[in-house]
């Protein structure tokens, strides 16, 4: 019996210890694995706020008995005794010390504000989680931008557009009733990477998102959220007035539309006191907005954002304009709307600027409007969902894609003036700043369609919160958290190439929107029968017999002088563009003789090539941690980067079977031939594929 007993506890260590528990990913990198949990009286929390409570709560949650923690607000009796350099911090920094309080030694967390320590909190959890100890801890940060939003491309009937996880996480049919456990998990996650906002429903919005029983649903999810230092914002349609006011104008200077939207507004902050404002799309592909009337977008944003400045609510007003009427290049045509209402906007609206000037593609030049509207706050928009860098299946870490944009020198004010330091609102003294991330978030078990997505949500929280961090850094944290400390190098480097391999296979040397139309799975480079050429992939790539690439300097649409004037030379001359950026700006001669020696031709094949071998790779690292990874993760993603390795081939021999069809040009020396002619790669449909818009 007792030999029994032995066996048995042997193997509840051995279970334990093992990495091979079930995990189905719902945790992310807040798995807390460390084993049992800090004795109760071991944290003292002086006072009690909804966001302290928390705050404690996950610290029980995730800590490994040491103690005693004090989590202690600046102006707590003892703290201040410290004289601590506290004033710095704002009402988002944090410090964590070992301290004498009084006469007993603790790891004191203090901030200004209770949200404060909660993201003190949720870095001490990260510093343990990543190897760090207790011992004479000194840990600060401070945010350096102020908005940190989410935006939910969510329908109100749950589809969400681009979203490959799933249907909305937000169940509108059940709210405000049920209050899901999810929206509690999906706050702590946020909290624990400090995003602060989070914009419920699509761009794309519909009116209804505004009536009563919307605001109420709407309302409880701030409730869920507010502790957790959260704020709820609308996207807002334009014509809601004509739709639900019965008004026959949404004209922004019609006074009628202005009270309308105060009262609704005024209605709105009834519900939710601290509602954070509206986000807006207008006049961009269909929806509506001031240009009807004859009015600028300043028009537009200003109204509304005077029905919000009584509350201290802002409005975001997206840049993301094209009109479907309008001739001039796609990539010109934000700068042409927006650079002349700079300095007409009202103090509390912020414009929302995509990170490159076209759509999200897997790599594109910073946005030209980045440094140009100094007398404009801009914040920037990342999309982390993954509508053009192969849907959830793929993995793409996107750090180094957020990091390469956000380190971009503008040059607005000489050498330095990075993208980074027009959003965080040093480059032009703006204290309004913000950033935004179209989200990668779903009802799937995952959340976010696969355990490397995770990691985009992420890193999006972590580069708001410090655009300075380094995308390796924030993957080895991520990677630590959702693995082991034991996996985390070969982990990081898969993820590290991962988002290059991407461009390498579906749009190398500066290409860019060749994907197939609509639902954007797949390649598409052929596309030319659109009704409007800026929506065909043809009109990006002008490949011809004698070359390949949009002409963007002075001979063709001379998109390069909307970028300051360093800029602007550099990107000009195709010998001082970056290779990367090539494609993009200029129209090369399928000979043209590039860095490597090559001639652009077998060049374009290299990068093809590349890309799917570094997919190859991935799986063949992904094998060799089968052992140090749970199964129920392991089997997903290998099936997925078995998925990836298929769709890479994919796009690589469409591809080559197409530039072949128009290049006429043979295939390089050792280069495969595609598997498959190019008739049937045209002929490839995907009725049902995901995201798609309704
Ligand atoms: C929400 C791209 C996407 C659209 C999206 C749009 C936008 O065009 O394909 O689905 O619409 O961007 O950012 O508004």
């Amino acid at each position: 019996m007792r030999a029994l007993h032995r066996w048995i506890a042997i193997a509840a260590i051995v279970l334990v210890g093992t990495s091979a528990q079930a995990e189905d990913g719902y945790d992310l990198w807040m798995r807390y694995r460390t084993g049992q949990t800090v004795a109760a009286d071991a944290i003292e929390t002086r006072g009690d706020t909804p966001s302290l409570r928390v705050a404690a709560a996950e610290l029980r949650r995730g800590l490994v008995g040491p103690g005693p923690i004090v989590l202690a607000i600046a102006t707590d009796r003892d703290v201040a005794a410290l004289h601590l350099p506290l004033s710095a911090l704002g009402d988002e920094g944090y410090l964590i010390r070992s301290v004498k309080l009084g006469d007993r030694a603790v790891t004191l967390v203090t901030a200004n504000t209770d949200r404060g320590i909660l993201y003190g909190a949720f870095a001490l959890l990260r510093h343990l989680q990543t190897g760090g100890s207790l011992d004479r801890i000194a840990l600060t940060s401070t945010p350096r931008i102020k908005l940190r939003v989410l935006n939910h491309w969510d329908n109100l009937d749950g589809v969400v557009e681009r979203g490959y996880a799933g249907v909305s996480l937000w169940d509108w049919w059940t709210l405000p009733d049920f209050r899901d456990p999810r929206y509690t998990d999906y706050a702590r996650a946020n909290a624990s990477i400090g995003i602060n906002g989070t914009v419920l429903n699509n761009v794309n919005a519909k009116a209804d998102s505004l009536t009563a029983p919307y605001i109420a649903k709407a309302a409880a999810l701030a409730d869920v959220f507010r502790p957790y230092g959260i704020k709820v914002y609308l996207s807002a349609r334009f014509s809601a007035p004509i739709e639900l006011g019965g008004l026959k104008t949404a004209d922004p200077l019609d006074p009628q539309v202005a009270a309308w939207w105060k009262a609704k507004t005024d209605e709105i902050y009834r519900a939710i006191p601290d509602f954070g404002g509206f986000l807006v799309k207008a006049n961009s592909e269909g929806q509506p907005g001031p240009r009807d009337y004859h009015r600028s977008h300043a028009d537009g944003a200003n109204m509304l954002a005077a029905a919000v400045r009584p509350h201290g609510g802002i409005v975001m007003w997206r840049a993301f304009v094209y009109a479907e009427t309008d001739p001039e290049d796609r990539a010109k045509q934000a700068y042409t709307e927006f650079k002349p209402l700079d300095g007409k906007f009202a103090d509390n609206v912020i414009v929302q600027v995509k990170n490159g000037a076209i759509d999200f593609q897997p790599r594109e030049p910073f946005h030209p409007l980045f440094g140009a509207m100094p007398k404009t706050p801009l914040m920037i928009e990342f999309q982390i969902t993954k509508e053009y860098l192969g849907f959830a299946t793929h993995l793409a870490y996107l750090g180094p894609m957020f990091a390469e944009t956000l380190s971009a020198d503008t040059m607005a004010k000489g050498v330095g003036s990075t993208v980074a330091k027009v959003i965080d609102g040093s480059l032009d003294r703006h204290r309004l700043t913000g950033i935004a991330g179209v989200a990668n978030i779903g009802r799937d078990r995952d959340w976010s369609g696969s355990t490397f997505n995770q990691a985009n949500w992420y890193a999006f929280g972590r580069m708001a919160w410090d655009p300075t961090l380094k995308a390796d850094t924030v993957a080895r944290e991520w990677a630590a958290m959702t693995f082991s400390p034991a996996v985390v190098e070969p982990v990081v480097g898969m993820m590290m190439g991962s988002r290059e391999a991407v461009v390498d296979y579906m749009t190398p040397l500066g290409l860019g929107h060749l994907m197939a139309t609509g639902h954007h799975y797949g390649p598409g480079p052929w596309v030319a029968d659109l009704a409007r050429p800026e929506w065909n992939p043809v009109y990006y790539h002008r490949a011809d017999k004698t070359g390949i690439g949009f002409d963007r300097t002075a001979t063709g649409s001379n998109a390069v002088a909307q970028y300051a004037p360093g800029v602007a030379r550099n990107f000009a001359n195709p010998a001082t563009t970056p290779e990367r950026d090539l494609l993009w700006f200029h129209h090369v001669p399928w000979t043209q003789r590039m860095a490597s020696g090559r001639t652009l031709w077998p060049e374009m094949v290299h990068h093809y090539d590349a890309g799917i071998a570094y997919v190859a790779n991935m799986r063949r690292e992904w094998d060799a941690l089968r052992p140090s990874i749970d199964d129920e993760r392991w089997t997903k993603t290998a099936t997925y980067l078995a998925v990836q390795d298929r769709e890479a081939h994919w796009w690589r021999d469409a591809s080559i079977a197409y530039w072949m069809s128009i290049n006429g040009l043979a295939l390089p020396a050792g280069a495969a031939a595609p598997a498959h002619d190019l008739a049937w790669y045209k002929a490839q449909r995907f009725p049902h594929a995901p995201g798609n818009p309704q």
